[in-house]
């Protein structure tokens, strides 16, 4: 069987559809690169030192973990001189990176997630790096926070890697989605998942339920159900899974179904969510429908959300259709 590598699908894609202009064909690329480099960190763990705390915040005010800064790094220095981008913004940094003026620029947008569900780093559980890609607004030298602000369904392409047993990079143009195995000898991202699809039914969840005292009431009464199972209003048994890492809780849910929440939560009643919009909410929301899936906020599509801020919250419910348009009907 003739193998198909990340570089020969994108450039067929590119001839086929003409969905994906060359420039974008070669962020993806760079994209990729830099996430080889970081699921080589992550491998090495304890025997390059990386794992632990860093002993510093990030603009969240969240503790930094070692891989934090190093995704970080990997990914600012890997796309600052691939010449595709205006700017970047990172979970980890308060501010958007400009490329630096001797560099060349491009018309994109690049936000990410260096390494989400990092608190499982330190116990080798799958962690991962989420990507969404925005264009600049026209005109614009020298893009600014503001330019950033776009809802999610202005994205022109998302993905995340899961470092995992083995290491994948999950991509969508708004062509489906697409899954590719890092061969390790080889150095190159194989395709292996072509067409991912979500199951439209069920038997599966992914919430925290230590949480529980602090949903609001349509939250309570949705997983009231699920627990109830066969003799509940739902009339079937239901299974839970909580990995605490979105990056791998979102490829279950692509490879076999499920819904994954993170609702609003009374202890932070100013913030709509945990998860952050820019970086985790779009880019999943946008794979997660092109697999045929659903993604809301318990009151609309993500992907409609206009952004106000760049580190903005959101609550998310995603995953097969049937349970996140009931989880979303019970807001209404
Ligand atoms: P992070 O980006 O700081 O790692 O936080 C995001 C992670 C998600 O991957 C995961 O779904 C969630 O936080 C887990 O939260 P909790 O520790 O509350 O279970
Ligand atoms: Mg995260």
């Amino acid at each position: 069987m003739s193998r198909i590598s990340l570089s020969r699908f994108l450039i067929e894609e590119q001839r086929q559809h003409g969905a994906l202009p060359p420039d974008l064909r070669l962020l993806i690329e760079t994209v990729a690169r830099a996430c080889k480099a970081i699921a080589h960190s992550v491998n090495k763990g304890a025997l390059a030192g990386v794992l632990g705390e860093a002993g510093t915040g990030n603009v969240q005010g969240e503790a930094q973990k070692k891989l934090d800064v190093i995704a970080n790094d990997i990914l600012l220095e890997a796309n600052e001189w691939g010449g595709n981008l205006g700017a970047m913004a990172s979970e980890e940094m308060e501010l958007p990176h400009s490329i630096p003026d001797h560099m060349p620029r491009g018309r994109y947008l690049l936000l990410f997630d260096p390494l989400d569900g990092s608190s499982n780093i330190d116990v080798n559980i799958s962690v991962g790096t989420i990507f969404s890609v925005l264009e600049a607004p026209e005109g614009n030298e020298q893009p600014t926070e503001q330019d950033f602000l776009q809802p999610g369904s202005r994205q022109v392409a998302a993905g995340y890697a899961l470092y995992g047993p083995q290491n994948m990079l999950v991509l969508t143009f708004g062509q489906g989605v697409y899954g590719f195995t890092l061969d390790r000898e080889l150095g190159s991202w194989v395709l292996t998942n072509t067409r991912m699809q979500v199951p439209e039914t069920t038997k599966e969840f992914a919430i925290n339920m230590s949480n529980q005292r602090h949903w609001e009431a349509p939250v309570k009464r949705y997983i009231g159900e699920l627990l109830a199972g066969q003799e509940g209003p739902l009339g079937k048994d239901y299974n839970m899974r909580w990995v605490a890492s979105m990056v791998a809780e979102v490829h279950r849910i692509l490879v076999r179904g499920g819904v994954f929440m993170y609702p609003k939560d009374a202890r932070e009643p100013s913030k709509p969510g945990k998860l952050r919009l820019m970086y985790e909410g779009n880019p999943m929301a946008f794979i997660i429908e092109q697999a045929g899936g659903v993604a809301t906020n318990g009151h609309q599509r993500i992907l409609d959300i206009q952004p106000n801020g760049l580190h903005e919250r959101v609550a998310v419910f995603l995953g097969s259709r049937e349970e996140v348009e009931r989880v979303t009907a019970y807001h209404a």
